[in-house]
């Protein structure tokens, strides 16, 4: 059979969006509001991207960055987060308010997959492109006035995309970080050398979220909808999920989280995963910028990934807004560095209860000093209210009250 010629056909947009994750539809809707063209590049089907189940909790500052776009009733479901969270050390329970009492909306316990479900039909219905199933996407020109974006769609047909900016969020496995040459970003990572073997089952969930210190190793329960869990519970970095047979997973958060008569139910997911950090430096190269999880991963303590990958979309989409409507750059030359300002803050935070909750839990001698400062940190928390709000303000995300600077000569 005669090889058809491949003829390649091309459009010009504002801007290319790769990725349809929590990342690239929350630019898309965005840019949509401002009414700016873009086209959205996914390389897997809808139905498979909204199942994938991650991520829980939309922080308070997330649901009011929404809530500012007019879109939070449309793509936010689960119920308001309550604003507790429990700590159970060696089945004690401590109660901790993590919502910082001011004015507005605080978090939702809305699944990942919901918001992403959410997104995506209010930007279809809205007239938004998006294409999936597309393969060999390629950049280029990224330091021209109009770069390229080159992609192959289902029927093999070849595309090519020219726009004024593109927007980066195919996650840490995705092709527009390495379409950067080397040496110009910056790689830091920190591996925990702590492994999680993470379960989602069809069980109640708890009546806060739950994060639990025991001689065992840690546990965490967490709500997925009114009948779904996620658990954590800590294991050896390279465990693998297969050692984690349903009777030993039960056993194991029985005992780490102290309650003998919790509820099991049928498992429906189990991963098991090294705890690491990583962001790069800087999250532009000329018109691209890295979005989300293609520039930064934090480890899931602290429910801070998908939230930053929020932070990052909203300051892309305000930046591409005020370029083109008000012909003011300040937004695109200052989003990498205010963007990794938000993310070492977030990473802080993360690394920080990371140590916290296991070392408080390792009774190994090696760990006898670090738990015991780690018991001390959890006690700071518990009794003193000014540990307690300064937590809290990490939690919600939302920016810290002005902050007086003390005047010079005093
Ligand atoms: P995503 O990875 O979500 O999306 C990237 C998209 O790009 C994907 O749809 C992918 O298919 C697409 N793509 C990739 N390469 C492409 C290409 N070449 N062409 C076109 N498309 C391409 N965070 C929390 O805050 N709390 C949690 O409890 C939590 N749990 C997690 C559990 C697991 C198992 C994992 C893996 C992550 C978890 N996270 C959690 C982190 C998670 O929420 C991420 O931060 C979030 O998905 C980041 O969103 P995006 O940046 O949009 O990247």
């Amino acid at each position: 059979m005669q090889e058809r010629e491949l003829t390649e056909e091309s459009e010009p947009t504002t801007v290319v969006v790769i990725g349809a994750g929590p990342a690239g539809l929350t630019v898309a809707n965005l840019l949509r509001r401002c009414g700016i063209d873009c086209i959205v590049l996914e390389r897997r089907s809808r139905e498979y991207v909204a199942q994938r189940q991650r991520a829980g909790i939309v922080e308070s500052r997330a649901v009011r960055m929404f809530e500012s776009w007019g879109l939070a009733d449309q793509v936010l479901g689960g119920p308001p987060h309550d604003g507790i969270l429990e700590f159970r050390v060696d089945g004690e329970s401590h109660l901790v308010d993590d919502s910082d009492g001011s004015a507005g909306p605080g978090a939702r316990l809305c699944p990942q997959q919901v918001l992403v479900q959410k997104l995506t039909t209010v930007h279809l219905a809205d007239g938004g492109d998006l294409r999936y199933e597309v393969a060999d996407v390629s950049l280029h020109d990224l330091t021209g006035d109009r770069p390229t974006v080159r992609y192959r769609s289902t029927d093999g047909t070849l595309h090519a995309i020219t726009c004024d900016f593109i927007a980066g969020c195919d996650g840490d496995h995705g092709v527009t970080r390495t379409a950067v040459p080397d040496g110009v970003l910056t790689a830091h990572a920190l591996d925990h050398g702590i492994g999680w073997l993470t379960v989602l089952a069809d069980a109640p969930p708890p009546a806060h979220p739950l994060l639990a210190i025991s001689p065992h190793g840690f546990a965490a329960h967490f709500p997925r909808g009114p009948h779904s869990s996620r658990y954590y519970l800590q294991c050896p970095p390279d465990d693998h999920p297969d050692a984690w047979p349903d009777h030993r997973v039960w056993d194991a958060l029985r005992t780490r989280l102290a309650d003998p008569a919790l509820t099991a139910g049928p498992i429906t997911d189990r991963e098991s995963f090294r705890l690491r950090s990583l962001v790069h430096d800087p999250m532009q190269y000329g018109r691209l910028f890295l979005v989300g999880d293609a520039a930064h991963i934090v480890s899931p303590m602290g429910g801070k990934g998908m939230n930053l990958a929020l932070y990052d979309a909203d300051l892309f989409a305000r930046a591409v807004r005020d370029h083109i409507r008000d012909h003011d750059d300040t937004g695109l030359r200052s989003y990498s560095q205010r963007c990794l300002r938000r993310v070492w803050n977030d990473q802080e935070f993360s690394h920080w209860l990371t140590r916290t909750v296991h070392d408080a839990g390792d009774d190994t001698a090696s760990g006898a000093f670090l738990r015991n400062l780690a018991l001390a940190r959890l006690d700071r928390l518990f009794t003193s209210p000014t540990v307690a709000q300064a937590f809290a303000e990490l939690m919600t995300g939302l920016e810290p009250p002005q902050h007086r600077p003390v005047p010079t000569g005093r």
